[in-house]
């Protein structure tokens, strides 16, 4: 019995897997295996014999079963090591060897621009870039007459005979956005809305399809003095300098009165620009208290609410910032161009994290 013990338990303990071992537990404990042999040589034993033996084969078979068991644990534990060294991944690795697509730098200044805004309490809102001239021009204060329409370079939508529909236009701004936003949500509002706008112009300073961004601030109280704050901690945010001065010279819209347009101190020196030092001046927005009659035509009470509104260039001030000189290629979708002036998709502007790094 011990010959028998100490012949499986050593197959048992060098089992190369668990088919081997399987073909050990038949050979051992199995029906016709070797301990069931021996179990059958108990009827030809005296009882006396018997009472010993008996036990001790019950013991072996045992004490084979549960090594049988041990060393099954053991394999199965031997093969998930194997399986997980090999499959092994590091998480941490970035994930793609090299940079690919890469975010548009008006992208990038839209959210950038997008980021300060919010924490100065204001929303985005959307709207169609198609829409009625009535939208785009009349709610605006810009009548049919008005020379405004004719400067705008307006692209008009085609009409088939028999169209009855309002007039169609490509928008020459993001304001008709803040008259359905008015509609929409009514005062006190604050609302920027940027996005892509339509004028027949092409030049190296023009494309006929480009981008602004244009604000509102409607309340009971709203003055200049709001709107110059505002756009002076614009400013200093999206330049990312400590202090600027402003300079707001009078001007005309018809969507606004009185109106200004607003320059910024900066510094060529160099060839680039520097925000905030120096002696040249550089426009940057147009901007005024929103004309009684635009309120009027958002549905908005002027007797009751007053706000202010300004507009500015998402691909100028894009441009200004991360030193583009032409406008068109920003267009022209060269994957050289992308490259060199794209952002990391992961570098998502915020005022805590630094808004370009
Ligand atoms: C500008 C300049 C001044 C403007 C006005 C409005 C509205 F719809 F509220 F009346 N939105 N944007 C505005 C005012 C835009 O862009 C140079």
């Amino acid at each position: 019995m011990d010959d028998l013990r100490d012949k499986y338990i050593d197959l048992i303990a060098d089992a190369a897997d668990e088919a081997g071992l399987e073909d050990i537990r038949v050979a051992a404990v199995g029906k016709k295996g070797e301990v069931a042999l021996k179990m059958r040589e108990l009827g030809k034993m005296t009882p006396e014999e018997r009472q010993v033996a008996g036990p001790a084969l019950n013991a072996l078979k045992d004490e084979i079963n549960s090594a049988l068991t041990a060393k099954k644990a053991a394999l199965a534990d031997a093969a998930l090591d194997a399986r997980l060294r090999s499959e092994w991944l590091d998480v941490t690795l970035p994930t793609r060897p090299q940079r690919r697509g890469t975010i548009h730098p008006i992208s990038q200044v839209t959210e950038e621009v997008t980021a300060i805004f919010a924490e100065m309490g204001f929303s985005v809102a959307e709207g169609p870039r198609i829409d009625t001239d009535w939208y785009n021009f009349d709610a605006l204060n810009i009548p049919g007459h008005h020379p405004a329409r004719a400067e705008m370079d307006t692209f008009y939508m085609h009409r088939a005979d028999g169209d009855n529909r309002p007039p169609h236009v490509l928008r020459t701004h993001t304001s008709p956005v803040q008259i359905r936003s008015m509609e929409a949500t009514g005062a006190p509002t604050r609302i920027i809305c940027p996005g892509g706008v339509y004028r027949a112009d092409y030049d190296q300073t023009h494309t006929p399809m480009f981008h602004q961004v244009e604000g509102l601030a409607i309340d009971r109280d709203i003055s200049m003095a709001n709107l110059k704050w505002v756009l002076e901690e614009f400013v200093k945010s999206y330049f990312e300098v400590d202090g600027v001065d402003l300079r707001f010279r009078a001007s005309h819209f018809p969507f606004t009165e009185p109106s200004a347009e607003v320059d910024i101190r900066c510094s060529w020196e160099g060839g680039t620009l520097k925000v905030g030092e120096g002696d040249d001046w550089l426009e940057i927005l147009g901007s005024g208290m929103v004309h009684p009659k635009v309120l009027e035509a958002g549905g908005i009470d002027p007797a009751e609410w007053q706000g202010f509104a300004f507009g500015m260039g998402i691909d100028r001030i894009a441009m200004l910032k991360y030193g583009v000189p032409d406008l068109r290629a920003f267009f022209d979708s060269d994957l050289r161009w992308l490259r060199h002036y794209g952002f990391a998709a992961l570098d998502v502007p915020t005022l805590h994290g630094g808004l370009s790094r």
